[in-house]
């Protein structure tokens, strides 16, 4: 029997949100990443796979951080030393637009057992020989993806006659027109194929969706290993061991890694609330869910201006400072009534600021939603001084 261990889109250097790791200094999602990946790591060097296979976004972006590089590398070398092949692709986020850019993944070129595929074409990695031979068909992000998947296919189809071992494929796509069902990532630069004209493979290791999934009998997506968007919210994390046996079967099991907690709680409806109403449900909520260590979202519909005007966000910020990251989304409620009584010439300034924020765009390196808040806190204090 032949074990894979399938894993994909790490997205090392990912770094989000303010919270600092106190130990190391740096952002603690970044952090994440990294203890999701050397939990992966440990596991393998324990469990000895004949192979591991990254499917792809090893880092997040074409320039890592020196450390991200450097803790790659003392991963990578691990796996090495423990005699375990490493097959990776490059995906679309560490892919550079411009050749001369270079690829990060050169820099592991040279390390014994680790193979790294990322010259904008398809590339076989054989690994092991006879019947435990791995014919392992590699194609990174490239410019002509759907090019590069027939060039795979016709070199899969000639050497079919080849005696024992398994052909893999390894690819970082979106996949449409599998049973209806479309995965992809809606970023600016993915890859789509359609897999109907994929066939032989005994196994083929899927990268870019973030959601673990069988797409086919013989094609998998491994997911992601973190969280990067509250998307995922619901979606377990960690990687796929793939026992092929030479009769021909094949058996997938999804390990679980353990990662930070996120929760995306029950938005408050404030249409049916009033304002004590409204106030207690949203510290009612975020006092139920323990917010200490994890990411949490909280959404608040309908809320309207005047309450939210009063809400006590000092208060709401000590409620919420032991976690990672907090989020309450507001939602106003437009009261027709309202508008109706105002001048339709000249609203409010509250409304004015609020329409020219939802159009505003602002750097993305700025939080919105905190100058949002911010603006409509110094007008109501204005207001108020304004009053007396
Ligand atoms: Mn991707």
């Amino acid at each position: 029997m032949t074990r894979i261990f399938h894993v994909a889109d790490t997205h090392i250097g990912y770094s989000a949100y303010r919270r600092i790791d106190e130990a190391t200094g740096l952002n603690l999602r970044e952090v994440d990443t990294y203890a999701a990946f050397k939990q992966f790591v440990d596991y393998a060097v324990a469990e000895k796979p004949d192979v591991i296979i990254h499917a792809g976004d090893l880092f997040d972006s074409v320039r890592p951080t020196n450390r991200a590089i450097s803790f790659v590398l003392g991963q990578l070398i691990r796996l090495s030393e423990a005699g375990i092949p490493f097959v990776v692709i490059s995906g679309n986020h560490e892919t550079p637009r411009l050749k001369e850019t270079g690829s990060v993944f050169s820099l592991f070129e040279h390390i014994p057992n680790v193979h790294v595929v990322y010259r904008n074409k398809y590339e076989l990695v054989e690994i092991g020989d006879g019947d435990r031979n791995l014919r392992i068909h590699a194609i990174p992000h490239c410019d002509d993806i759907a090019g590069e998947k027939r060039k795979m296919q016709m070199l899969l189809n000639d050497g079919s006659d080849s005696t024992g071992g398994f052909n893999i494929g390894v690819l970082h796509v979106g996949v449409y027109g599998a049973g209806k069902q479309t995965f992809l990532m809606d970023e600016f630069n993915e890859q789509l194929i359609t897999i109907h004209d994929l066939t032989n493979f005994d196994y083929i290791a899927l990268g870019h969706y973030h959601k673990y999934t069988r797409v086919r009998d013989d094609v998998y997506y491994a997911g992601s290993t973190e969280r990067f968007s509250f998307n995922e919210v619901t979606e377990d994390k960690g990687f796929l061991e793939v026992r092929l046996s030479e009769d021909g079967g094949r058996e997938v099991v999804f390990h679980e890694l353990r990662t930070r907690e996120m929760v995306d709680l029950e938005p408050v409806a404030c249409g049916a609330l009033d304002e004590h109403e409204i106030k207690r449900t949203i510290t009612d909520r975020i006092q139920e869910c323990n917010p200490e260590d994890k990411v949490v979202r909280l959404k608040v519909l309908d809320i309207p201006v005047h309450v939210y005007h009063s809400l006590d966000f000092d208060e709401l910020k000590r409620l919420t400072r032991s976690a990672v990251h907090f989020e309450i989304k507001y939602e106003f409620l437009r009261d027709s009534e309202l508008l109706a009584a105002e001048r339709p010439s000249f609203r409010s300034l509250h409304t004015e600021f609020e329409h020219f924020m939802e159009k505003y765009a602002v750097d993305v390196h700025l939080d919105k939603k905190r100058l949002d808040e911010l603006g409509l806190r110094y007008m109501q204090e204005w207001e108020r001084e304004s009053e007396e």
